[in-house]
């Protein structure tokens, strides 16, 4: 195929992950915007807030006392979406009226005492620590024999809806395989079962090989913006290892988790010199007791913002009705974020260069 010519010609890519097709339109990336303007975030400037519900030694919304913890802590959610004890109900009427209840934890992970401190700013040791407590909630909630889903994700700034600046994130357990992860479950089985090798594996190597769609890498990961990027700015962690979850990671691996994150993080922040809203999480295998040797640790990350701070794509018209959509191509916005400088802007001096 004649990538080149991809690149100013209307035209489908395939996500082989979740087998959907999103439509690329690059001569459309002029087109003008008279549109929603967004507030542009202010990042929390102390270090901690009294009426924060998350700083240590605060009353939470629900009336708990969060203690007065130094590194990361782990709590249940006062307001779980998911409950551990639930009736089982059954319903099926026709194939139409189908519902069933579900059991779950669901927890809230802050990251540090700091209400300032987010993943772009932490050091090797702050991130060190919320690795371990990742793999520490994960692992837990694994052996518990009725889960088999554990999903850690970030909710960043208030344009994706996280209800508290406090950096922070959720941890939902529940005993069936939600939509996505099932999705990208089959994807990865099946093609192990037709090409005797993982899916991500191969991509990775194709990724690596190409090179136009990586931002960035270490010994152990890579970032890239995946062929079939939906969101402008989305991006793809890969471990380079065929680990299938967080708790397989090798010391060595744990600290160079935590150096790509910080290195992705600082360069959306970059971005438009701002606290870079996104959702992020982690897609590991199930944790229903059996191997899942096919699957492949991964991470996503989802921003909104397409061309500023305060403009954001939506996801409407077309894409609700029909197909995903994007202007901006995959590798324009790689190129976009591998020129990115990581150190990140608010570490500069007032001359522009890092102090
Ligand atoms: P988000 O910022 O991603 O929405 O997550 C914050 C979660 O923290 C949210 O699910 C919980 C909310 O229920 N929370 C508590 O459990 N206790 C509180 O005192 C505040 C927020
Ligand atoms: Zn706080």
């Amino acid at each position: 195929m004649n990538f080149e010519k991809l690149l100013s010609t209307p035209h489908k890519r395939f996500n082989p992950l979740l087998r959907e097709w999103v439509l690329v339109s690059p001569q459309r990336t002029e087109r003008p915007w008279q549109g929603k303007i967004e507030q542009p975030p202010s990042p929390p400037s102390v270090a901690y807030d009294p009426n924060c519900y998350l700083c240590p030694g605060n009353k939470r919304a629900g009336g708990k006392q969060t203690p007065p913890y130094t590194a990361t802590y782990a709590f249940d959610n006062d307001f779980p979406a998911l409950l551990p004890e639930v009736e089982r109900l059954q319903n099926g009427q026709n194939g139409l009226l189908v519902a069933q209840t579900d059991r779950g934890i669901c927890r809230v992970l802050c990251f540090s005492p700091r209400h300032d401190l987010t993943i772009p700013r932490m050091n090797a040791k702050e991130l060190r620590g919320v690795i371990d407590a990742w793999i520490g909630q994960f692992s837990s909630l694994a052996q518990i024999p009725w889960v088999r889903h554990v999903q850690i994700f970030e909710n960043r700034g208030e344009l994706m809806g996280a209800s508290n600046p406090h950096p922070h994130c959720q941890i939902w357990a529940n005993a069936t395989l939600p939509n996505l992860p099932a999705r990208e479950d089959e994807s990865l089985r099946s093609y192990r079962a037709e090409k005797h090798s993982c899916l991500l594996c191969d991509y990775l190597q194709l990724e690596l090989l190409r090179s136009e769609r990586i931002v960035c890498q270490n010994d152990a990961f890579a970032v890239v913006v995946p062929f079939w990027a939906v969101w402008p700015f989305e991006t793809l962690v890969l471990s380079k290892r065929h680990a299938t979850s967080l708790d397989q990671l090798k010391e060595e691996e744990r600290g160079l988790l935590g150096d790509i994150l910080r290195r992705i993080t600082i360069r959306y922040d970059n971005l438009f010199e701002t606290a870079f809203p996104y959702s992020m999480g982690f897609h590991q295998r199930p944790t229903d007791g059996q191997p899942h040797e096919g699957w492949h640790l991964h991470a996503h990350y989802f921003p909104p913002l397409l061309r500023s701070a305060t403009v954001r794509k939506f996801m409407v018209g077309y894409e609700l009705l029909a197909s995903p959509q994007r202007d901006l191509t995959p590798e324009s916005a790689a190129a976009r974020l591998r020129e990115m400088s990581e150190n990140h802007y608010l570490d500069r001096s007032a001359s522009g260069s890092p102090s």
